[in-house]
């Protein structure tokens, strides 16, 4: 894959605005933020939209800590869709308050922006991050997880409440687990994009390096495989990234908050630590299309997540 091509305009095998979509109608690209609280199924749009694990899932809250961009090509379209840290609206330690700049500011930069929500249930949270999109912007609702609710009447209760916040340009039922509404979905958001060039050449699937998917691929498996058990103020340093012809040679740090934190996420005989790397190295391998060498260390480094200042030295915007 070619992970982290940017925009080249003057590439002549690229769509242009005088090439005709599908519908006879010229060509359209732009940006689709996907933006709600924290574990709406946000990312998990984002990877049925572009076809591959991009982005990383869990089912703890605040899994998403950076703004990363999915590219989806359609016949007429090119859709560059961002992902978005969940929009807390409670507790607001400095961690959370960096996510939440993060969240809005990818709503203000989008062409068009996908508020999701759970088909569970319309919540005051809700609300109120439908209350921060800037008004007049194309706005679309995902009703998610419609394949878990089985009273259809819910997801009408939820247009219904969503309608009194704001107007909508459509409400779309979707799954994004089973894929359900999906194409659709990406179909509403493409009629919204300005016309124009596509901005990433056809084999892309992201903005981002190698080197960041790598990253929040472990921090994924970190969070997956130990659960409630890590404070979530832990993350993942590429200490060296090396990129062979047809190899990757990685080795990277778990950076825990205290020495107490440092067994747990090494497990008896090391036998945790083992399990993170295997399924990390797997889910690289798959994306990238090359073998990969990985190595983890597991370092204390107290204080990270204190400050801002601290925060922005770990790559956090
Ligand atoms: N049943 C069902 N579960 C879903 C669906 N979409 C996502 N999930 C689950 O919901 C949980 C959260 O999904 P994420 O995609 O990580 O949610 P998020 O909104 O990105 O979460 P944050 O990044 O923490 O804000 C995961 O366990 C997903 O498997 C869906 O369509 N149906
Ligand atoms: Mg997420």
């Amino acid at each position: 894959m070619s992970a982290g091509v940017g925009a080249d305009d003057t590439d002549p095998s690229l769509p242009s605005a005088q090439d005709e979509g599908a519908s006879g109608e010229s060509f359209r690209c732009g940006y689709v933020a996907i933006v709600g609280r924290p574990n709406v199924g946000k990312s998990t749009l984002l990877n049925r939209l572009v076809g591959q694990k991009l982005t990383i899932t869990s089912q703890r809250a605040q899994t998403t800590r950076h703004r990363i961009a999915g590219i989806v090509n359609r016949p007429g379209a090119q859709l560059v869709v961002l992902d978005s840290p969940g929009y807390q609206t409670r507790n607001r330690d400095p961690l959370n308050r960096v996510l939440n700049r993060t969240a809005l500011a990818t709503a203000n930069d989008a062409d068009v922006v996908v508020l999701v929500v759970d088909a569970a249930g319309w919540t005051d949270a809700d609300a109120r991050i439908a209350a921060l999109i800037p008004a007049g912007r194309p706005c679309l609702l995902a009703i998610n997880k419609v394949d878990a609710v089985r009273n259809r009447e819910r997801a009408f209760a939820v247009v219904e409440a969503a309608r009194r916040i704001r107007a909508f340009d459509d409400y779309v039922p979707i799954s994004a687990r089973s894929g359900h509404q999906v194409e659709l979905l990406a179909e509403l958001c493409a009629r919204h994009l300005p016309e124009g060039v596509a901005m990433f050449d056809g084999e892309a699937l992201t903005d981002r390096s190698e080197r960041f998917l790598a990253g929040e691929l472990i921090r994924e498996k970190l969070f997956r495989l130990l659960g409630d058990e890590l404070p979530y103020q832990s993350t993942v340093v590429i200490d060296q990234f090396e990129e062979l012809p047809r190899l990757r040679r990685v080795f990277a740090s778990i950076h825990v908050e205290r020495d107490s934190h440092k067994p747990i996420v090494l497990g008896a005989r090391g036998e945790r630590i083992r399990r993170i790397s295997t399924e990390a190295r797997q889910d690289l391998e798959k994306l990238f299309g090359t073998p990969v060498y990985l190595e983890l260390f597991v370092k204390v480094r107290s204080g990270w997540a204190d400050d801002e200042q601290s925060l922005r030295a770990y790559g956090y915007e």
